[in-house]
């Protein structure tokens, strides 16, 4: 089954989305997502001119050895722009194949492990009664595990915090905005945050929190080891990621979980952090991470150290990439928790899918493939927005620089 055309479309209800449509001389087309927040043609173009075309004549059954030869093929391997690539082109073969053989996915990956899928809201606020409020709203919408954030007393901004009166979305449009960052602050602030977030809503809620790498190792073990009172599901990005001894400084002083990587991009950004247990949750989602090819074995390898997976779901994971991950979430047997952070609903407008949320759980239908179309005719009604995530200075003026 050659695959006879490819194309990349670009659009931007609401945010920009970018998606790769594999067609194959069957007449059946498949469907990955190659969206990469704030640098969206930097992977359009590198697929348009370096992937596509060594992409017409193969054989769409062939995932795995496409795999390996856009891998291995660019000689330049790894990285993000590279790999969103090759997620979405990996990702679009999967569906081929379901689609192909009738069947959902998740069928193509060992079958169900689980009826539904665990799955964790955002809460933010601009102050801690705001960000009550808004768990209690997460709560009443059904939701057993909610990650809270909420801007630290005294600093005008706080990553993952709206500031409008709009839904949180971390790219703006336009450059990068500059932020301000106190990190003392912050770590005197937190726990105060998630003894009240406790106190008011009991034990049985999971509770997250999101660091976005804003700590040095020494700051995130001794925020990791006073959150432990209030027994967090899990602490994400305490540091940036490409130190990995910096998790071994957690972890010597503290039993709150950690997860890591949703900026990662390959198996081996993995390899220390799982064979020496230094974390407990994979964040490196399909869209990014290699695709469900690689994925797969990311899972397995940290199912070996019993390490369980919590893939990266924000708005900037577009609807595809959405579905490719819960295909693998109702798959592999060391499923965690899966990020839900919904779309604006105009990206139903222009993606339709077959997944569903309630009562705090997610759930895929029976279409074959991921179950997921674009409607390319309204796709072509919202261009390409430029947009950027945000860059952080210290109060003196530095730029925070971990
Ligand atoms: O593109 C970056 C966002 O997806 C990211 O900032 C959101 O940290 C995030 C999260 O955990 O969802
Ligand atoms: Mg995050």
């Amino acid at each position: 089954m050659r695959i006879t055309g490819a194309k990349v479309i670009v659009c931007c209800p609401s945010r920009n989305f970018v998606t790769l449509k594999i067609e194959t001389e069957s007449g059946v087309y498949g469907l990955g997502d190659a969206t990469l927040n704030g640098r969206e043609l930097a992977v359009v173009a590198f697929l348009e001119e370096h992937c596509i075309p060594a992409l017409i004549g193969r054989d769409a059954r062939n995932i795995e050895d496409i795999w390996h030869y856009f891998y291995r093929g660019v000689y330049w391997r790894r990285g993000p722009v590279n790999m969103a690539a090759l997620s979405a082109i990996d990702v679009a073969l999967w569906d081929i194949k379901g689609k192909v053989l009738n069947t959902p996915v998740y069928n193509l990956l060992g079958g169900r492990s689980r009826e539904r899928a665990l799955v964790y809201a955002h809460a933010t606020g601009d102050t801690l009664e705001s960000a009550l409020g808004s768990v209690a709203r997460a709560v009443e919408n059904g939701y057993r595990a909610i990650r809270v954030q909420a801007a630290v007393p005294g600093s005008a901004d706080a990553y993952g915090v709206e500031k409008g009166k709009g839904p949180y979305e971390p790219a703006k449009r336009g450059l990068a905005h500059e932020e301000s960052w106190d990190t003392p602050a912050y770590l005197r602030f937190l726990p105060q945050l998630f003894a009240r977030v406790r106190k008011e809503f009991g034990p049985s809620v999971h509770l997250l929190h999101d660091v976005h790498h804003r700590c040095t190792p020494i700051e995130a073990a001794r925020l990791a080891k006073e959150l432990e009172p209030y027994h967090l599901w899990w602490l994400e990005d305490p540091v940036a990621g490409e130190l990995q001894e910096g998790l071994r400084l957690i972890r010597r002083h503290s039993t709150t979980p950690i997860a890591i990587g949703e900026v990662f991009n390959t198996i081996y950004d993995y390899t220390t952090l799982l064979t020496e247990q230094l974390i407990d949750f994979v964040r490196m989602p399909p869209a990014h991470g290699g695709g469900i090819t690689h994925l797969l074995k990311v899972a397995a390898l940290a199912s070996v150290y019993h390490i369980k997976t919590g893939f990266h779901g924000a708005t900037d994971i577009s609807p595809v990439g959405a579905a490719a991950a819960l295909h693998v979430d109702h798959a592999i047997n060391n499923f965690g928790i899966q990020e839900h952070m919904p779309h604006q609903p105009l990206v139903g407008t222009v993606f339709d899918v077959g997944y569903r949320f309630d009562s705090g759980d997610m759930y895929l239908d029976e279409r074959p493939g991921l179950g997921v179309d674009i409607d390319e005719v309204e796709a072509e009604k919202y261009p390409y927005q430029p947009a950027s995530l945000p860059v952080a200075r210290l109060r003196d003026g530095t730029l925070w620089h971990w």
